[in-house]
């Protein structure tokens, strides 16, 4: 057969569209099929009955990505055929032709359904620029994609791939720190989901200036995308983290209250942050120290006159139950006698320059070279180097300007990193560095400690970056919008597989109102990462320092979150199974309900699986709620709604909207001051009545080490089954033995006054009950209204807490 290849000249030289053309030959692969068009190779991979991978490449030898996918295809059965105009591909939920005349991909379900489509232009190149021209479905909405501001809805706007450190960004700006290339798609004929493996700097436009089509492409490598379709969105995302892995169990105290501030010194002031927080009765766990820990901001060392014995003063907060997260900048000082330079210089760990000389970017500490993460001896190092701080006894790392930053924030292309010994420019390997920092002080971590959980927090990552980090939304504002913004970028990138971040609470740049600061913390007790930070030279903006109102709002809300600890401690584990993520934006769930993404309703969201939240602006006093289909209880008083419905709700500072699914199920804890205090020993379980019931999984295990692991876990499943009428404590699982001896189970909705216990009655108690305290009437009368509320006569039942199953009927 005759094909014929542009020569290389042409193509680098012709900045003009050319298509992958027409298909020449194929053939049949182990995991797919394979071929050559026109103008490049193509070969198409089944990674598993939902997932199926696209290459096309001007070369035979694929240029894949070796840092997010974590799975080899596994064998599927599939059928591969070929027709008079096109090549088919079936796998049991999948079914794609390939138009042979101009390559042109379709996707349909198992019954024929079109979920995606190529426009005739396909695949093709500018130059070396690659991109994936895509017809827009009929009311097509657009997911995902990270880290990136704006509307819930996508469609109508182009996003850009490359990390970039933008400090005090504006809520539509873009890029930001961190790029995930995947997206979800969602229509009438089906939901699925594309993840572009093309860690170049990449372009998703959604219909910004075109009404021909949406496209995605990156300015060097191939076209490598991983379509993705099952029926719901909440198993996409499953299977995207399938592909790109999950985060592993944090520790238990990074889900607790996390202080931080640019910059708390010296020791004393740390010390005192401490005891405040234990002295006005707020828990929290965590305190950062950020970049004035160091001497002449050296990574690796402690500044001698702030921090003169960081030691003791670690073991200190210890005791008082707390732990120490360190920034860790990349740049290390290009000084002559400072050894982690020197040694860095010697073993040729840094990035260079294409003629090998060092590259140096100016950051805190001047003159800077940047370690190659993206060679495994460079993250060895580094991690070796860490006992620097593993000795202090720091606990967590919070790896910063990785994206990576630098003063002037335009690195030349040129420079060179070994990307895993393939040599790559900084257009192809900087979207991918600030991952490979962040694994580097993970794997460091765990190397040196063996026996403890690290916490890592990033601020640049990729795809896969939730396998070593949590991720914080960088440098936001104190503002309302922030905040509401805020709320879409931790949803968005728990579509885009990172379960676990968080925005600055109270905002990183600029002054929060004092209402503002309330409204903020209470939206973080229902975040994954509650953490508050602020900026150097700003004020004081501890929850404290917003006078009496707020700190009473702001207790309230990290009591509140301190008493959901067993519910978020079960549900993180169950992301590290599952990969969902804790706050989940409306749209995994009810993706065709256009209410759901109306400027109203788009920033709502389900946390841990039970509490509807509907953040709101810290100056309204009423809000608009959309209640999806189900009914939903008003978490602080349990006065119950029917869904499918909008609802006007008074949002007095001191009650975030927040409600609860009828039929979900909750479990918390007595008050603690820390995650490593001991509680009561009495689970308390929430159950609310409703037509449709829910399973809970119980997890639980000694919240540090790697143990669980090895069988070291206590795991039951709690269902509530409205049509039997009754609550399971299924038979438990693992050899850990609970810390819970006793179960307190509230029944919300239900009016029996006895139940049955394995089939014995047991009488039901009544009383008041209330989530949250009730605020001081201070005097004169306090800025805002604060009304009270209660659940009144809320039944309830008392019993012992063992492995074995435990059956409570008689729900009425
Ligand atoms: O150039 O370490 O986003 O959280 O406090 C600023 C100082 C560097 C940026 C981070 C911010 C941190 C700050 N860092």
């Amino acid at each position: 057969m005759q094909v014929s290849h542009p020569s290389t000249t042409q193509i680098s030289s012709n900045s003009r569209h050319m298509g992958l053309g027409q298909i020449q030959s194929w053939s049949e692969h182990t995991f797919g099929i394979a071929g050559e068009a026109t103008n490049g190779f193509f070969k198409i991979t089944i990674y598993n009955e939902s997932i199926i991978r696209i290459q096309v490449s001007k070369s035979e030898l694929f240029d894949s990505n070796p840092y997010a996918v974590v799975v080899e295809p596994k064998a599927t059965d599939f059928k591969a055929s070929e027709t008079d105009q096109y090549l088919i591909i079936e796998s049991e939920m999948i079914h794609l032709s390939l138009q042979k005349s101009n390559s042109a991909l379709c996707f349909r379900d198992h019954k024929g359904n079109i979920l995606n489509e190529d426009d005739s232009l396909g695949i093709a190149w500018i130059g070396t620029e690659v991109n994936c021209y895509k017809k827009v479905q009929k009311d097509e909405h657009y997911l995902g994609l990270g880290e990136k501001t704006g509307g819930l809805d996508r469609k109508g706007k182009a996003f850009t791939n490359w990390n970039t450190d933008y400090f005090g960004y504006g809520i539509e700006d873009d890029p930001l720190y961190m790029s995930i290339p995947f997206y979800l798609g969602v229509h009438e004929g089906g939901n699925y989901g594309i993840f572009f493996d093309n860690p170049h700097k990449s372009v998703f436009n959604f219909g910004a200036s075109t009404n021909r089509f949406m496209y995605f492409g990156a300015e060097d490598g191939d076209m490598d995308y991983y379509f993705i379709h099952r029926p719901t969105l909440s198993e996409i995302i499953s299977e995207y983290t399938h592909l790109t892995g999950k985060m592993q169990m944090p520790p238990k105290w990074a889900l607790g209250f996390q202080q931080c501030r640019y910059s708390y010194y010296p020791d004393s002031e740390v010390k005192t942050l401490a005891q405040t927080f234990r002295d006005k009765d707020m828990p929290a766990d965590v305190i950062y120290l950020d970049i004035h820990h160091m001497e002449a901001y050296k990574v690796f060392t402690f500044d001698g006159e702030k921090f003169p014995d960081a030691k003791s003063l670690i073991k200190e907060l210890k005791k008082k139950g707390f732990r120490v997260v360190v920034i860790m900048d990349p740049g290390i000082k290009a000084e002559d006698n400072y050894t982690p330079y020197v040694e860095g210089k010697e073993k040729g760990l840094f990035v260079t320059y294409p003629d090998g000389q060092e590259y140096q970017g100016q950051v805190w500490p001047g003159w800077c070279a940047f370690p190659d993460f993206t060679k495994e001896e460079t993250r060895n190092w580094w991690g070796e180097k860490m006992k620097f701080y593993e000795d202090a006894g720091v606990d967590g790392y919070w790896t910063d300007m990785n994206e990576p930053a630098s003063w002037g924030q335009f690195t030349p292309n040129l420079i060179e990193f070994s990307f895993e010994g393939t040599g790559a420019s900084h257009r192809k390997a900087r979207n991918v560095y600030g991952m490979q920092m962040a694994r580097s002080a993970q794997e460091g971590a765990v190397k040196q400690r063996k026996k403890e959980r690290p916490f890592i927090l990033t601020r640049s990552g990729y795809s896969g970056i939730q396998r070593y980090a949590a991720a914080w939304t960088g440098d936001n504002v104190a503002s309302e919008e922030h905040m509401l913004a805020g709320v879409r970028l931790v949803n968005s990138l728990g579509m885009s597989g990172v379960a676990f971040s968080g925005f600055d609470v109270g905002g990183f740049a600029g002054e929060a109102s004092k209402s503002l600061f309330a409204r903020w913390m209470s939206i973080g007790a229902f975040t994954p990462l509650f953490r508050a930070h602020s900026m150097i030279n700003s004020n004081d903006a501890e929850p404290w320092a917003f006078g009496e109102e707020v700190e009473e709002i702001s207790r309230n809300y990290m009591k509140f979150r301190y008493g959901i600890l067993p519910t978020l401690y079960s549900k993180f584990y169950k992301s590290t199974q599952d990969g969902l993520p804790l706050s989940q934006s409306l749209a995994i769930h009810f993706p065709l309900d256009k209410k759901v993404y109306s400027s109203a309703y788009q920033n709502q969201f389900i946390f841990c699986d039970a509490f509807l939240v509907a953040p709101v602006e810290s100056t309204k006093e009423i809000t608009k709620v959309y209640l999806p289909e189900g009914g939903w209880y008003y978490l602080y008083s349990d006065d119950f709604y029917s869904g499918s419905k909008e609802i006007y709700m008074d949002c007095p500072l001191n009650y975030l909207p927040v409600l609860i699914k009828s039929g979900s199920t909750f479990t918390m804890q007595s008050p603690v001051s820390h995650t490593g205090e001991k509680h009561d020993g009495i689970l308390r379980v929430h159950v609310y009545r409703g037509e449709k019931g829910s399973t809970f999984v119980h997890y639980e295990d000694d919240g540090n080490s790697f143990d669980y692991t090895k069988g070291s876990y206590f795991q039951r499943e709690i269902s509530y089954d409205p049509d039997q009428k009754a609550l399971t404590f299924k038979q438990c699982d693992g050899n850990y033995h609970s810390d819970f001896s006793e179960l307190e189970i509230f029944f919300h909705g239900f009016q029996m006054d006895t139940v049955q216990v394995n089939g014995k009655n047991h009488a039901v108690n009544q009383q008041d009950f209330a989530f949250l305290g009730k605020l001081t009437e201070f005097d004169p009368l306090p800025e805002h209204d604060h009304p009270y509320h209660e659940i009144k006569n809320l039944k309830s039942i008392k019993i012992k807490h063992d492995k074995n199953e435990i059956l409570i009927s008689g729900l009425l």
